[in-house]
């Protein structure tokens, strides 16, 4: 809230023009029960027919100013409020942008997305009609019941009776519908992350056929946002009928005892009608009071959980005085390394050295903690004992950006964005000249299929690469990391998808990079056998090392691998 408050001052003006008309039309609005009351006392009673044409025309005179002001005063809530939610929503985003993986671990996409579109579109109601209508109908409320205290006090002390109990009906309403609304928030959230997660996975729900299973999934939440809905409109129409009751009672109390007091000569009847126009301006005000306060509570819920991902802080943050590696010659040292997780020993006192231009090779079984290694390296997360250094720098102390910038990563998880090919594999960066796209391609084995294509690098790939094989992802993946040309590259099982010739081939390419600091890993042999070291990690130890001679004099696990993968053939 306070954050929203915080942009709502940087534009002021805005509110200032929006009130001063408000109050333009207000006042305009306030004489419109005069000059209905001097058509009926001085006109029709008092015979006065030479000012009914002016009168006429001042009535027209108002409904005109009234319709432009109405329209400066959306236009002006509607710009400002538009302004300061697209900012909103960009800060939002480029927060959860700065975020580290502990928080993308803990929190689901659906939930997030509920927050950048759902919750900021409340802000937006909130700050934009409520806030104006807020603002109009205090306003109105305010004048009105004064100019009918100056007309009649009997009248509007009849007329005010029913107001206490509007009043606590309203706020009753708001304060049930507010706990309504936060279950709703949340089962909103929880539907957007079944829809998002069933739609993104939707190939591994249809090859295991559980489509009805998903189904039955999402009809469960769908329901329970129904519940929920119907929860909402009972409590609205529990209270509704009696807060219409009660303003529709007050003009017809008002219109009894009113022609009670005309009749009785106390009151004219212009000055009745006069009476009855401001009453109404106060019964709007009213009726509005509920379904406002229940809008508002909605805008300043969304507002609150908005920023709660704007408290969140990033695990990892960039060193105050970070140094910048310029041209690093990529040599990488693991001095003693443990990373533990939510109380996980995922890794521990890992060691080694890589000398600029050398190849490690890291083997190991699955969730031996070779992905957890590379998380480390780019800081995806800290280490919880020990220290990493790139050309002597421990990365603490390297610029966080400058220090990703320096690695290029082939994830073993491949994402590819719906965009065109050539966009994949230069990933933005307009800098990057077609030719070293096209060279990254082909050193990647990726060029052939490309070029097979009707648009070739311009084609574009759908989600996640939809349309492409696993193999071709991988290449482009692997391309878009080559294109990147840093000092150190990683590729995290980047070759599992293609057949041993390529895999060969991109190997060949890679080794030609004498001047890269390469990290591979893989659980072929054919993938590692020609790296100057091969760690082979166990519950994340490092339980052998060496290079592929001294490993297999070792005759241990790396040997054992190699038997299994080679039997029976001569190599
Ligand atoms: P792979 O890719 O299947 O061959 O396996 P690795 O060797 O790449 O395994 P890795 O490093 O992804 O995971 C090592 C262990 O760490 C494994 O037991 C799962 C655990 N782990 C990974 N990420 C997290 C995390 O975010 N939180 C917790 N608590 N544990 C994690
Ligand atoms: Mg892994």
């Amino acid at each position: 809230m306070k954050r929203v408050l915080g942009y709502m001052k940087n534009y002021w003006y805005y509110y200032l023009f929006g009130i001063i008309t408000i109050l333009i039309g207000i006042t305009l609005d306030l004489f419109t029960p005069i000059i209905t009351g001097r058509i009926i006392d001085d006109v029709i009673e008092g015979g006065q027919k030479d000012i009914f044409r002016g009168l006429i025309m001042a009535l027209a005179g108002i409904t005109l100013g009234r319709a432009i002001l109405g329209y400066a005063k959306e236009m002006l809530f509607d710009i400002v409020s538009s302004k300061i939610v697209c900012i909103l929503r960009q800060d939002l985003f480029d927060h959860i942008q700065s975020l580290s993986f502990g928080f993308f671990d803990r929190k689901n996409t659906g939930e997030l997305m509920s927050r950048i579109k759902d919750d900021a579109d409340k802000v937006w109601q909130g700050i934009n009609f409520g806030l104006m209508l807020v603002i109009e109908m205090t306003i109105y409320f305010i004048v009105s019941v004064i100019l009918m205290f100056l007309i009649s006090a009997k009248l509007s002390i009849l007329a005010f009776v029913t107001m206490p109990i509007i009043a606590y009906l309203a706020i009753s309403l708001e304060k049930q519908i507010g706990d309504t609304y936060e279950k709703i928030s949340e089962q909103n959230a929880t539907l957007n992350t079944t829809a998002q997660e069933n739609i993104a996975g939707i190939r591994l729900v249809k090859a295991f056929a559980r489509e009805k299973h998903e189904t039955t999934k999402f009809l469960k939440h769908n329901k329970g946002y129904y519940k929920l809905n119907m929860e909402q409109a009972r409590i609205w129409g529990k209270f509704f009928p009696f807060i219409e009751m009660l303003t529709n009672l007050l003009p017809l109390l008002v219109i009894v005892f009113g022609g009670a007091l005309v009749i009785g000569e106390e009151l004219t009847v212009g000055t009745l009608v006069k009476f009855t126009g401001y009453m109404y301006m106060v019964v709007w005000p009213m009726r509005m009071f509920g379904w406002l306060s229940n809008l508002m509570a909605e805008a300043r819920a969304s507002a609150k959980k908005i920023d709660k991902v704007f408290e969140e802080k990033p695990d990892i943050e960039n060193c105050k005085c970070p140094t910048i590696l310029d041209n690093p010659k990529g040599k990488v040292e693991f001095k003693n390394v443990s990373l533990d997780l939510e109380g996980t020993k995922v890794l521990q006192d890992i060691d080694f050295i890589i000398e600029p231009g050398k190849t490690l090779a890291v083997m190991g079984a699955t969730g031996s903690g070779k992905t957890s290694l590379i998380n480390l390296l780019v800081r995806y997360y800290d280490v919880s004992e020990g220290k990493i250094l790139i050309d002597n720098n421990e990365i603490q102390n390297i610029d966080l950006t400058n220090l990703r910038e320096n690695i290029s990563l082939v994830m073993q998880d491949v994402f590819l964005f719906s965009d065109t090919i050539k966009e994949n594999i230069s990933f933005g960066s307009e800098l990057m000249i077609n030719d070293t796209i096209v060279n990254s391609a082909q050193s990647a084995q990726a060029h052939d299929f490309i070029s097979n294509m009707e648009k070739e690098y311009d084609t574009i790939i759908g989600e996640r690469g939809i349309g492409l094989s696993g193999g071709q992802k991988q290449r482009i993946s692997i391309a878009r990391a080559l294109a990147k040309e840093c000092s150190i590259i990683v590729f995290d099982d980047s070759t599992s998808a293609l057949d041993m010739k390529t895999e060969h081939k991109i190997q060949q390419e890679i080794e030609k990079r004498k001047d890269t600091t390469k990290v591979i890993i893989a659980h072929r042999i054919s993938a590692v056998k020609n790296a100057d070291e091969i760690i082979i990690l166990e519950e994340g130890k490092i339980v052998e090392r060496g290079n592929h001679n001294t490993l297999m004099a070792l005759k241990g696990r790396y040997y054992n691998t190699f038997n299994e993968q080679y039997e029976g053939f001569a190599v």
